[in-house]
């Protein structure tokens, strides 16, 4: 018996190992993670290298531009036949004094058809001269920006960024395009028919992407805005919005992705949390139709996330995760960020990004791009818009 033992325990404990060590990987989703090659984004379709500011900008990042909006995102319209912007409601003392509200119908017309964005916008009576802005793209309904301030939320503090010196609008995306597969084409898509029934033309995304633009238009118009110092805010869908319209539209002086995920700044190929598939699914009338050919072959897509990002450079780009919300892949999130640096580092406008994603709530701030993970679940907080605060202050003001 005793010789028994002593044969059969070394092997014993080797099984146990081996099984537990093979339980630890069938739990840890990280293991899952299939082995990728990621499209190089400094390398244009025909194999060519890209080394210089001019070379990405008048060759490389309008390729990626177009791939996006081919193959992912969809087309947004070209043009439009009449904008107007209706004053509805002016309170000049809102706030208890400490700002001006307007709100403002952002009307468009084609073709006899038109949509309105009902634009909130608050700006801080004690900042001199034009004031600059966020601009969140709402995906959460209206009681997050309540105009009259008897209801508060996080997810837009208004008071927050007016005591910053800073304006503060949100329009809800479901003016443009309801959220919704049976009925997205209920706003923008009506105006524009051959763009909804394209494989390439834009579904809900896009359409909240060219709101958020129109946004832009009026800006230009209001004196008390700094049209050259507007950040596009978007949480979740929203941030895969926001950093879609932060590709598209320049004016954007900064742009602020929370927690966007899959198809926002995560990296598909990692199929870590939410995949194309899952979100192809769920969402079908969030990208265009195209898109559906990438579920579950992400390898085909001739674009990656990381490229998104770096559309955005040189302009500061801020993207946020949360420790809970491993849907969003965090890791996959921050490598974007890392993958994009080498476009940011080509204009010269460098991060203090470490090699491994910053510990919970420790914000990159003084950086071309800013970062966080928060403690908590997917959401956009308080927290996080001090944050985006602090890394406004510090690109405008160098405070
Ligand atoms: C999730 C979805 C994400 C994200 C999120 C949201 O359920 O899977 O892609 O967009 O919703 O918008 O809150």
């Amino acid at each position: 018996m005793k010789l028994f033992l002593k044969l059969t325990y070394p092997v014993l404990v080797l099984l146990l190992f081996f099984s537990s060590a093979h339980a630890q990987q069938k739990d840890d989703p990280e293991a899952k993670v299939p082995a990728y090659t990621l499209p190089e984004i400094l390398k244009t379709t025909n194999g060519k290298t890209v080394n210089s500011v001019a070379d990405w900008e008048n060759t490389r990042r309008p390729e990626i531009l177009s791939l996006f909006e081919t193959e992912v995102y969809g087309k947004l319209p070209k043009e439009f036949d009449k904008i107007t912007y209706t004053v509805t409601n002016d309170v000049p003392g809102a706030m208890d004094g400490k700002a001006h509200l307007k709100q403002v119908d952002i009307k468009v017309w084609r073709a006899n058809r038109s949509v309105t964005i009902h634009l909130i916008l608050f700006t801080p009576n004690n900042h001199k001269g034009p004031a600059p802005a966020f601009v969140l793209i709402n995906n959460r309904g209206e009681s997050n920006t309540d105009p009259t301030r008897k209801k508060k939320s996080e997810f837009w503090p208004a008071e927050m960024a007016i005591d910053s010196g800073y304006a503060i609008a949100a329009f809800n995306n479901s003016d443009v395009a309801p959220d919704n597969k049976d009925t997205y084409k209920n706003g923008l898509l009506k105006l524009y028919p051959e763009l909804a029934s394209a494989p390439d033309g834009m579904k809900a995304i896009s359409a909240w992407a060219w709101g958020a633009s129109r946004v832009m238009d009026y800006f230009k118009t209001d004196k008390d805005i700094d049209f050259n110092k507007v950040g596009v805010v978007g949480h979740s869908r929203g941030g895969k919005t926001a950093l879609w319209v932060g590709a598209l539209d320049k004016r954007f002086a900064m742009v602020f992705a929370s927690c966007s995920g899959n198809t926002g700044a995560s990296i598909a190929r990692r199929r870590f949390g939410e995949k194309i598939s899952d979100i192809n699914r769920v969402f079908p009338h969030w990208f265009d139709d195209n898109y559906k050919k990438y579920s579950d072959d992400e390898a085909a897509l001739p674009v990656d996330q990381h490229m998104l990002l770096a559309l955005i450079a040189p302009r500061p780009l801020y993207t946020t995760n949360a420790t809970k919300d491993l849907w969003a892949d965090p890791k996959g999130s921050y490598l974007s960020v890392q993958l994009a640096q080498q476009v940011y580092d080509m204009y010269g406008k460098h991060s203090a990004l470490p090699p491994v994603a910053p510990p919970p709530n420790t914000p990159i701030i003084k950086s071309a791009q800013g970062y966080h993970i928060r403690e908590g679940v997917h959401n956009l907080t308080a927290y996080d818009w001090g944050n985006f605060i602090k890394f406004a202050n510090y690109h405008y003001y160098n405070k």
